[in-house]
């Protein structure tokens, strides 16, 4: 094995870069009454990578922006129609200007999304507010109207009522965004953000719907689901270049950009003993399943597999074990980290080795190998 670790770890810090690099941002306009808990969403969605607490940066004098530096969301906030119809033609003409500008003017401000919120218990929603919608929706904006703060995550009369209406929006979605407190012992839980986030991410572009669910913080099992398929379609596409290596160390290539991008979809930094336990686990494994090619001149005894197939075979059965692992942890990782449970780097190795031994165990690759 030529490849050190620290060529290893700086080839999935290159992957990584490369990946974060490419993602897409996107622009999410929200629109709600003052008070109906707009920011509180959106904190709740993105936390401190995109405080939305602070004044924001006023675009018009109806419209805040909310926008940090290397964070690929941008939130424009709104303040929903008011009974001054003078005001409500201010925020009006400000939102289609924007809109507009999106369109005509600037392309990365194109407005991509609109969650538009109403306060569940004011339970009110008016035709003004519905042309309004329309109007947006003409557009080829998707509107998605977020009832917010909900006492219960199941059906009420107004969401029934609303359903009945032939709304001009994708989804009705009801959230609670943070824990309320009715009384000294009893608290609505939070609910409905990570449902918010699935709807939204189907209204988007495949692009954009990686940014949303990578930079969100309510739900990992998402972004977990999000690596499983980006590992999929790596590997689907993997099988004809494969078929062509003739290095077992090209393993450690592909993995690299496996693990480089399936890191930036759980937006973690590339955790140095994690990849050091897959490093030497591929090392173990590649000298003892190759440990015949590689005594002798690799392209020489390659030509000497009985049936090449097979190697292409347990090729893939490597990757896709070791990019399942790396899922694997970094979804407990994450997991713990949310619920402030600390994982010492000692236990994260344990862990990760385990899960890489036992999933070899049940892949029994040694089948696979024939060297005549
Ligand atoms: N517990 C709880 N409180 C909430 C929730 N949403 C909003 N609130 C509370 O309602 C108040 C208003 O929420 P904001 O998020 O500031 O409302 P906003 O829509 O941003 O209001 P403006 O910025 O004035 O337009 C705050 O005191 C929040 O703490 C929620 O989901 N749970
Ligand atoms: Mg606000």
């Amino acid at each position: 094995m030529q490849q050190h670790l620290q060529e290893f770890l700086s080839q999935i810090e290159q992957a990584y870069w490369i990946e974060k690099t490419n993602t897409k941002p996107f622009n999410i306009l929200i629109i709600g009454k003052t008070g109906v808990g707009k920011s509180t969403l959106v904190n709740a969605l993105f936390g401190e990578q995109l405080s939305a607490t602070g004044v924001g940066l006023p675009v018009t004098k109806t419209i805040a922006e909310y926008h940090q530096e290397g964070f690929p969301i941008t939130v424009y906030d709104t303040p929903g129609l008011e009974i001054f119809a003078e005001v409500n033609q201010e925020i009006k003409q400000s939102v289609a200007r924007l809109i507009a500008d999106g369109y005509q003017e600037n392309k990365e401000k194109r407005i991509d999304i609109v969650w538009y919120c109403i306060h569940e218990r004011a339970s009110r929603y008016e035709k003004n507010e519905n042309d309004w919608l329309e109007e947006i929706a003409k557009q080829g904006i998707p509107i998605i109207l977020v009832l917010t703060q909900t006492f219960s995550s199941k059906n009420s009369e107004f969401l029934a009522y609303l359903k009945t209406r032939n709304l001009p929006v994708k989804e009705i979605v009801r959230i609670m965004a943070k824990p309320y407190q009715i009384t000294e012992d009893f608290v609505v839980p939070a609910h409905g953000l990570d449902n918010l986030v699935k709807v939204t991410a189907n209204v988007l572009d495949g692009s954009r719907r990686k940014t949303l669910i990578s930079n969100q913080i309510v739900d990992v099992d998402l972004q977990a689901q999000e690596a499983h398929r980006y590992v999929d379609s790596y590997i689907d596409n993997l099988v004809f270049k494969v078929a062509s290596i003739t290095d077992p160390l090209l393993l450690l290539e592909q993995l690299t950009e496996l693990l480089g991008a399936t890191s930036v979809i759980f937006n973690v930094a590339i955790d140095k003993s994690i990849v050091s336990v897959v490093f030497n686990f591929i090392k173990k494994i590649i000298s003892e399943l190759f440990k015949n090619i590689l005594s002798n001149d690799i392209l020489y005894n390659v030509a000497n597999i009985a049936d090449p197939t097979n190697v292409v075979k347990s090729y893939i059965k490597i990757i896709r074990l070791v990019a399942n692992v790396y899922i694997d942890v970094l979804t407990m990782k994450k997991k713990a980290e949310k619920e402030n449970i600390n994982i010492t780097e000692d236990e994260l190795i344990q862990v990760t080795e385990e899960k890489l031994n036992t999933q070899l165990e049940e892949y029994s690759l040694d089948d696979n190998i024939e060297v005549r």
